[in-house]
């Protein structure tokens, strides 16, 4: 009788080891089976009282056995189907899958232009020099020859730093010509590219920063004709080879003589339109011969040496070329706008 008992244990541990369960459904059938509330283990406890005292001992160890078994079965069937379904989840990753398009980005229009500008001026040997942002009375005004009751120094036209009234943002890159100047010897031919700053009210058409492109040649022997030439040259590579040049007389305190510089309007080429406001010329920048003053200040003899500068807003030529009609748009950032300059490069 009680080894009968023991015999069906026993066929219940071999079953238990023999299993191999593998659907989720028969592995769950499994742990009912031995280790459920109801398994088939509970009936064979109420026989317990047939074992004699001797054996009771063994069969306690011979149950625990089957228990231990079940639940390392059951234990191990879990653990590999775990292992499979991260398997299955790899393996649902397509590696020849062509891959997502990567977003191309575009240049923003200043630096198109401000890039096609540079290009110009580097095919006739202007060199480009960068310097500070953050720039000294001296280098902005003073040697500059812009007197210290010019409107250009008023707190009002200019941004001055908080604690030192010394330090200033640029409002052109000229300063950049100034240490040029002083720490170079003719002959002298650069560009200067650079973000400048203005203490302006924000419209459509001022911004308190913008961008700018003056140039330099200093030399013996510089003439006017030779700027002219130059600024002719450079708006016929930009604008078209169609363009004419306007140089209208004008005041800046570090020339002299100083000009305006229109070209003719290549919108509607003097038939009178909108951007031209009907008079056939549109204002690009201005230029002029280098004040002696602003040579002797930057250490260069006046008398041996002469030059031209010239100055331009970078965003005024994006605005005209790209016909944009608010300089704030240039500002924004909005990629709705940005976007639109994918393929102007
Ligand atoms: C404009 C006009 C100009 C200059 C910039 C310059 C620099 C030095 C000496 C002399 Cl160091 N001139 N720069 C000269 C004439 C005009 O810019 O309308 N800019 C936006």
């Amino acid at each position: 009788m009680a080894q009968e008992i023991f015999d069906k244990v026993n066929s219940i541990l071999a079953d238990i080891q023999a299993a191999s369960p593998s659907s989720a459904e028969d592995i769950e059938q499994f742990r009912i089976k031995y280790l459920g509330a109801k398994n088939i283990l509970k009936p064979l406890f109420g026989e317990i009282r047939n074992i004699p005292n001797e054996r009771k001992k063994e069969f306690g160890q011979l149950v625990n056995t089957v228990k231990q078994t079940a639940e390392d079965k059951l234990q191990a069937l879990n653990n590999q189907v775990a292992q499979e379904n991260e398997t299955a989840e790899a393996n649902a990753l397509d590696m020849t899958a062509p891959g997502e398009p990567l977003n191309m980005g575009s240049r923003h229009p200043v630096s198109i232009i401000m890039n096609r500008i540079i290009e110009t001026f580097s095919r006739i040997g202007f060199t480009v020099a960068e310097d500070r942002e953050i720039e000294d009375d001296w280098h902005n005004f003073t040697a500059l020859n812009t007197p210290a009751d010019h409107p250009a120094r008023d707190m009002q036209d200019t941004y001055y730093l908080l604690n030192d009234t010394e330090r200033l943002l640029r409002t052109h890159t000229s300063s950049v010509q100034v240490r040029t100047m002083e720490n170079q010897k003719p002959p002298i031919r650069s560009i200067f590219p650079g973000r400048v700053y203005r203490n302006e009210t924000i419209s459509a058409r001022a911004h308190c920063q913008f961008h700018q492109v003056e140039g330099l040649y200093i030399d013996e022997n510089v003439s006017f004709a030779d700027l002219k030439q130059t600024i002719e040259y450079f708006a016929k590579e930009i604008f078209g080879h169609k363009t004419k040049i306007r140089l209208r007389p004008s005041f800046f305190p570090f020339t002299e003589p100083s000009a305006e510089v229109d070209i003719s309007c290549f919108i509607c080429g003097g038939e009178g339109c909108n951007v031209c406001k009907y008079t056939s010329w549109v204002e690009i920048g201005g230029c002029g011969m280098v004040d002696p003053n602003v040579l002797e200040n930057c250490g260069i003899d006046s008398q041996k040496y002469t030059g031209f500068a010239f100055g331009m807003g970078v965003e005024r030529i994006a605005m005209l070329k790209y016909r944009i009609n608010d300089i704030r748009l240039l500002f924004e950032n909005d990629i709705r706008f940005l976007n639109q300059f994918q393929s102007a490069l």
